[in-house]
């Protein structure tokens, strides 16, 4: 059976990298393949939002480099948040450098990604080496990469023969590479049904740029319904900011509307997974 046609749990066995086994089964504990990328740049804020939306989500997706008054404490609060509400975290890091520096600006620094973040990303457009350093320091850790294979914004240069080989890529690392940020699946890429048979590779697919309300910002990014991402495209996490927090912040974050939204785009994703796969009665 093709991999979007089974369940999360059913998957996980599919997978030896334990950030790749930790995420889907979180996913099919919580009934959510909800991501909430918490884009905000006061630590406060932050950790309020990441409290409310903590029970609907599997994952938290962090950008921890904008947070204006980051002490080491937030990681400390961040880790108990994610015991207390049950999710995995992933730094949308994005590195894109050779595999020294990786393996240094995920190690060390102000932020010390690798000993916090379940999850990060890479650009593939150093080649292989970035997988490699970024691997050196992750695979002890029990650490899970991502590779970027497509983007959701107007114009991205991440098309074509890029995608194919950032699939290639992946392939060749299959113990830490466990999916992609992309906007659907990636089985189809240089394979024939023959080559490839089912249950060879499962990668997880994330996928921002996902909103019910807006069809786009004012900075090129490009917005599809989570059913379109799931049902369509056969994406396993939607991935979503400001369609569940808006622009509130501080005194005007309301955590009742976040907590509704969150809900909302939940039930959404969960109710297209069940559709792929072909269960009956929906969540509501
Ligand atoms: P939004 O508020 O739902 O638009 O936030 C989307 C988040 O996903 C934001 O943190 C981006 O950095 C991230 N993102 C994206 O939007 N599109 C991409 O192709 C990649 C990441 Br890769």
């Amino acid at each position: 059976m093709s991999s979007h046609r089974k369940s999360y749990g059913q998957r996980a066995a599919d997978h030896s990298n334990p950030a790749a086994q930790l995420l889907l089964h979180t996913i099919e504990r919580k009934k959510s393949n909800l991501a909430v990328s918490v884009d905000l740049t006061k630590t406060s804020d932050f950790l309020k939002v990441i409290d409310v939306v903590g029970p609907y989500v599997c994952l938290i997706k962090t950008h921890i480099d904008i947070l204006e008054d980051f002490t080491p404490d937030v990681i400390e609060r961040l880790k108990l948040l994610s015991a207390k509400h049950d999710f995995v975290v992933f730094e949308d890091r994005k590195f894109a450098d050779i595999g020294n520096t990786v393996a240094l600006q995920y190690s060390s620094g102000v932020h010390k990604i690798a000993s916090w973040s379940h999850i990060t990303n890479a650009h593939p457009v150093p080649g292989p080496s970035v997988i490699t350093g970024l691997a050196s320091v992750g695979l002890p850790l029990g650490r899970g990469l991502l590779l970027l294979a497509q983007m959701s914004t107007e114009g991205s240069l991440a098309t074509g023969s890029y995608t194919d080989d950032a699939v290639r890529m992946a392939r060749a690392h299959r113990e830490f590479v466990i999916g992609f940020i992309a906007q659907r699946r990636m089985d189809h890429v240089g394979t024939s049904p023959s080559s490839l048979p089912d249950g060879v590779e499962d990668f997880i697919i994330l996928t921002p740029g996902v909103s019910l309300e807006m069809s786009g910002d004012s900075m090129g990014q490009q917005y599809r319904t989570p059913e379109k991402v799931i049902l369509e495209n056969g994406c396993d996490v939607i991935i979503v900011g400001r369609g569940i927090y808006g622009k509130g912040t501080g005194d005007a974050l309301d955590v009742g509307c976040v907590a509704l939204q969150a809900e909302k785009y939940r039930t959404e994703g969960w109710n297209a997974y069940l559709k792929r796969i072909g269960s009956t009665g929906p969540t509501s």
